[in-house]
């Protein structure tokens, strides 16, 4: 039996997964988990990256006490955010995190330079002010010009770990950078941003294997011998590869955390002018597959709501509170920029319903209940969209991710969309990340294989379509606002 372990680390928490396959079952345990947050430090947010690589750490010593000797390791973390390093490889920058304000407008300002479609016929990639693309427009010249390599932040671990500079493709194909023609670093992009093909490393797929992590990292910390293997480090890549889809049914996923990333994995890219007004994305997934998706704002706005709650109520309690209410009396446009980062998440939820003349919501469950129901109106609108776009209507949508905890959105999901939901597992990142790990290490012969037996070792379940009195006119009413 071969130990593998998970590093997920997600904008509001890292884990350390231990997975293993006992008798065709992945067995999972948690070895470690920490909190992540960013913090602001004068003008901008940044994330603190010595304290993840610290915590990677931890938990791999707690692997080591639990009785691990050796073990495979893959590391999986959000997108876009970057690390440039100088000549002796050291970081030129605290690494800001992708919610600071210093992109709000540099879109409109590079598309001076190179229009929005031809950004988009290239890259396939959806506009959002965050992309690396435009991070590295605004970024300092000089520590651009001063960059020996750039590297994404899950690469960045692998280097400390290892030694290793390598940019791995799921994750670099979101920073909007790369060719969907020829899967390279687009030369024109890198030209608009005064930087050279030498300054990123080798593109490497899922699958690669990396090596050992250093020696005297290893006696230092008393680690076990881990051999990293490269995983899919976008965790949307690794949550769709942990989606537990078997038959022949056609099927959409949510991946729903911090985002909601709802979309279909595809064998080609869809990126025609249609899909350009609908901003819809063409990210990179493992073994030759496209990820066509659209990001929804997603329970980053609960986590917002619950970090200044002074009640302090935990995320099922919010469920519980909010299924008590009255469904649909206040409803926010989610996915508009102004819940990005807003100052004050409730009051920017309560001054959206003033304006627009809706019951401005106040007590915990009121406003719990108007982001729910907001974000099933929304995945509702991108799901008919996302079926206009590429031809196919899908009969089953797996919600996975811890998201896929919360039953009230599952069923309001189901019976909106008018789809059978399938919740789970919501460890679905993990998993997918493990499963790689356990098909280069050739326990699993194919991705197919790898899903049946995700469906056997996790609890999925089932929601089914329920009839919404007045719908009609709920949908009118969501049109309008
Ligand atoms: C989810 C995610 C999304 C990406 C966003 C920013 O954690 O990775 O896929 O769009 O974070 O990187």
């Amino acid at each position: 039996m071969i130990n593998h372990i998970a590093v997920d680390i997600g904008a509001s928490s890292g884990r350390l997964v231990l997975g293993r396959l006992e008798h065709g079952v992945m067995q999972l345990t948690e070895l470690h988990r920490f909190p992540n947050q960013f913090q602001r430090k004068g003008n901008h947010l940044y994330w603190d990256i010595d304290q993840l690589f610290k915590e990677l750490i931890i938990g791999l010593s707690k692997a080591k006490q639990a009785g691990i000797e050796q073990c495979t390791l893959g590391i999986d973390t959000w997108a876009v955010d970057y690390v440039l390093l100088d000549a002796q490889g050291e970081r030129l920058h605290d690494v800001y995190a992708y919610r600071d304000a210093r992109t709000n407008g540099a879109p409109d300002s590079l598309h001076q330079h190179i229009s929005r479609a031809d950004v988009y016929r290239k890259t396939g990639i959806q506009e959002l002010p965050f992309n690396t693309l435009y991070q590295l427009y605004v970024h300092d010249k000089e520590q651009l010009s001063q960059t020996d390599c750039l590297l994404f932040v899950p690469d960045y671990l692998y280097y400390r770990l290892t030694g290793k500079r390598i940019n791995e493709v799921t994750n670099a194909s979101t920073s909007q950078l790369i060719n969907l023609t020829n899967g390279q670093y687009d030369e024109q992009l890198l030209e608009l941003l005064k930087l050279s093909r030498e300054q990123f490393a080798e593109l490497v797929e899922p699958g690669t294997v990396l090596g050992p992590i250093k020696e005297s990292l290893r006696q230092e910390h008393q680690l076990p011998q881990c051999e990293c293997i490269v995983v899919p480090t976008h965790d949307t890549a690794s949550a769709v590869v942990g989606v537990p889809a078997t038959g022949e049914r056609p099927w959409a996923f949510i991946s729903s955390g911090t985002w909601s990333l709802l979309g279909m994995e595809l064998r080609q890219p869809i990126h025609g002018a249609e899909a350009l007004a609908a901003n819809y994305t063409n990210e990179r997934g493992a073994f030759d597959t496209y990820r066509f998706l659209k990001n929804i704002m997603g329970l980053w706005m609960l986590q917002e709501v619950r970090r200044l709650d002074p009640a302090g109520y935990g995320f099922a309690e919010l469920v519980e509170l909010a299924a008590q209410e009255q469904p649909f009396v206040s409803l926010v446009r989610c996915n508009d920029d102004r819940f990005l980062n807003p100052e004050h998440m409730i009051e920017e939820i309560q001054s959206f319903c003033k304006e627009t003349k809706q019951p401005v919501p106040y007590t915990s469950g009121e406003i719990a209940r108007c982001i729910f129901d907001s974000l099933a109106l929304t995945y509702y609108d991108y799901m008919k969209e996302l079926q206009q776009l590429t031809g196919v209507k899908p009969e089953v949508l797996h919600i996975v991710g811890g998201g896929a905890n919360n039953g009230l959105l599952n069923q309001l999901t189901a019976d909106l969309l008018e789809i059978e939901v399938q919740a789970g597992p919501s460890e679905s990142t993990a998993t997918g990340n493990l499963i790689v790990q356990m098909m280069t290490s050739g326990e699993i012969d194919q991705l197919s294989t790898a899903r049946d037996i995700l469906e056997k070792s996790f609890d999925v379940v089932s929601y089914y379509p329920r009839h919404i009195e007045g719908k009609q006119e709920l949908l009118t009413r969501w049109a309008q606002l």
